[in-house]
C-alpha cells in the first residue's frame, strides 16, 4: 500500500486567512513533484502551492473561496505503489488503473497537524511572488506558457490583467523570443577533480539571486567613479561622538549628503514606468546590510526630515533587525535610492547592481589617507572612494557626473547640507 500524503499550506510569511482562488487539479489526477495544486491570493500577491512527491489525488479538502493559513489541509494524495518519489518514472495510466478513487470533495474540518503523514511542500517560507491574478488570467497564462512571476500587473495593487499577459507575450515575440535573465550553470561533477563541500543557498540568496541577475541583465548599467575628501567630516564626526551617546559612523553622513544631492539632481530619485520617468518628492534611502543569511536592504524613510543622530539610531536599529532576521516587508519597501558600503571591510571601488525600480545606487569603499595637491604642496587628506551605478535609460553621464561632483562638494564641506 502507498502512503496517504496530506498537502498543507506551507509557511507563507506574514499572510493568514488567504483565499483559495483556484484549484488546479482534479480527483484521480496524477501529481508529480512541483505540480501546481492550488493558487492562494492575498490582496497583494499570489502563490501556487506545489505537490512535493508523485501521487494520485484522493481527496480535495478546500473549495475556491475558502480562507486558509499556514498548516491548513488542502488535499490528500496517495503515493502510488512502485513509485519511489521524485526520481520515479510516472505511468499515469498504470497508476489510475491501480486506484479506485473515492470521489468525494470534503471541506476542511480536521486539524491537519493530527494527520498521520504530513508533507510541508517547502521547508522554508514560500514567497507570494507576483501580483494577484484571477482564474481566467491564470488560464490564459497557462495556455500561452507564461510564468506569472515574469509579468507586471497594471491593475489595482499590481493585479494581473489579461492585457498584461498579452502585452508580455507581444514584447517577448518582438524582442526575438524569451530572454534568459540568468545564466544556467552547467552540471559538472566537481568531485572528479578533488574534494568538495556542498552547502545550500540561504532563503535570502535564493530570493535575491534571480532578482539581482534580472536587474544586472535588464538594466543598462554605467558606473561613474569619484573620490571625496572627507577629512573635515571625519573631524566633525569624532567631535560629535565625544559629545553625545549615539555612535555616528560615516554612513549617516553619507545618507544625509546623498539626500541633499538627490534634491539638487532629482532624476536620480526616480523610477521608469510606462515610458515615463516618475520623480519622487520623498527621500527614502535604503542601505545594504550584510547578514548571516545574505544581503538585505532596509530603508530609512523621509531622510530630509531627520537629523544625523536619528538617522544613525535608525541605521543601527534596522541593521540589528536585519541580522536577527526580524525585518518586516514594510522596512524594506518604498526605497528611492540605495547606498552600499563596504567601508568597514576594505577595498576601494566596486560596481554595485541597481536595486530596481530605483535608477541609481552608490557604493562606498574604505577611506584612506592620500596626498592631495593644494596649490603649492601635497597635503594628507582622508579620501573616500565612490562608485555610482546608474540606469542609462533614466539619465545620462552628465547628470551622473554632476551628482558625484555635488556629493563630493557636500562631503568636503558638510555645512552645505543646510543650503
Ligand atoms: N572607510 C573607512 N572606515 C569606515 C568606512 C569607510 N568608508 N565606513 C565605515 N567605516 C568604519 C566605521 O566608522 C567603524 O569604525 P569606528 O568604529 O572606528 O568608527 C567601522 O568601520 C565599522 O562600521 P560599521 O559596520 O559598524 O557601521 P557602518 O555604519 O559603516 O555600516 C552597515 C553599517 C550595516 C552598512 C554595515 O555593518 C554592513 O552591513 N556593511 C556591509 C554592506 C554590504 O554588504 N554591502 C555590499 C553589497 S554588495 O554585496
Amino acid at each position: 500500500m502507498g502512503n496517504i500524503i496530506d498537502l498543507l499550506v506551507p509557511d507563507i510569511g506574514d499572510f493568514a486567512e488567504v483565499p483559495v482562488v483556484e484549484i488546479m487539479v482534479q480527483l484521480g489526477e496524477v501529481l508529480t513533484p512541483d505540480t501546481a495544486v492550488v493558487t492562494l491570493e492575498s490582496d497583494k500577491a499570489s502563490m501556487e502551492v506545489p505537490a512535493e512527491v508523485t501521487g494520485v489525488v484522493t481527496e480535495i479538502l478546500v473549495a475556491e473561496g475558502d480562507l486558509v493559513s499556514e498548516g491548513s489541509l488542502l488535499l490528500r494524495y496517495e503515493k502510488g505503489e512502485g513509485l519511489r518519489g521524485e526520481d520515479s518514472v510516472v505511468e499515469p495510466d498504470k497508476i489510475l488503473k491501480q486506484k479506485i478513487v473515492e470521489v468525494q470533495v470534503i471541506k476542511e474540518q480536521t486539524n491537519p497537524l493530527q494527520q498521520s503523514v504530513s508533507v510541508q511542500p517547502e521547508k522554508e517560507k514560500m514567497s507570494m511572488n507576483h501580483g494577484p491574478a484571477g482564474p481566467a488570467v491564470r488560464r490564459l497564462a497557462r495556455e500561452l506558457g507564461v510564468k506569472l512571476a515574469d509579468v507586471s500587473g497594471s491593475g489595482p495593487k499590481g493585479r494581473l490583467q489579461k492585457e498584461d499577459i498579452r502585452a508580455y507575450v507581444k514584447r517577448v515575440m518582438q524582442s526575438g523570443g524569451p530572454q534568459k535573465a540568468s545564466y544556467e550553470e552547467p552540471i559538472i561533477d566537481f568531485s572528479a577533480f578533488g574534494p568538495i563541500e556542498t552547502s545550500p543557498l540561504s532563503r535570502i540568496q535564493r530570493i535575491s539571486g534571480p532578482q539581482l541577475a534580472k536587474n544586472w541583465a535588464a538594466i543598462p548599467h554605467v558606473t561613474s567613479f569619484d573620490e571625496a575628501d572627507i577629512t573635515e567630516i571625519e573631524a566633525f564626526r569624532r567631535e560629535l561622538n565625544q559629545e553625545q551617546p549615539v555612535k555616528l559612523t560615516l554612513l549617516p553622513f553619507m545618507i544625509k549628503a546623498v539626500q541633499n544631492t538627490l534634491q539638487v539632481l532629482p532624476q536620480l530619485n526616480s523610477s521608469l514606468q510606462g515610458g515615463q520617468l516618475i520623480i519622487k518628492k520623498y527621500y527614502h534611502i535604503g542601505f545594504a546590510v550584510d547578514t548571516p543569511g545574505g544581503l538585505l536592504v532596509p530603508v530609512i524613510r523621509d531622510v530630509d526630515k531627520k537629523g544625523l543622530v536619528q538617522i544613525a539610531t535608525e541605521v543601527s536599529e534596522l541593521a540589528l533587525l536585519a541580522r536577527e532576521g526580524k525585518l518586516k516587508a514594510e522596512h524594506m519597501q518604498g526605497g528611492t535610492f540605495t547606498i552600499s558600503s563596504l567601508g568597514s571591510v576594505g577595498g576601494t571601488h566596486f560596481t554595485p547592481i541597481i536595486n530596481a525600480p530605483e535608477v541609481a545606487i552608490l557604493a562606498l569603499g574604505r577611506s584612506s589617507i592620500k596626498p592631495q595637491w593644494k596649490g603649492s604642496e601635497f597635503i594628507p587628506r582622508q579620501i573616500l572612494p565612490l562608485s555610482l551605478s546608474w540606469d542609462h535609460r533614466a539619465l545620462d553621464g552628465v547628470t551622473a557626473s554632476r551628482f558625484n561632483v555635488h556629493l563630493c562638494r557636500v562631503l568636503a564641506d558638510f555645512r552645505r547640507v543646510v543650503l
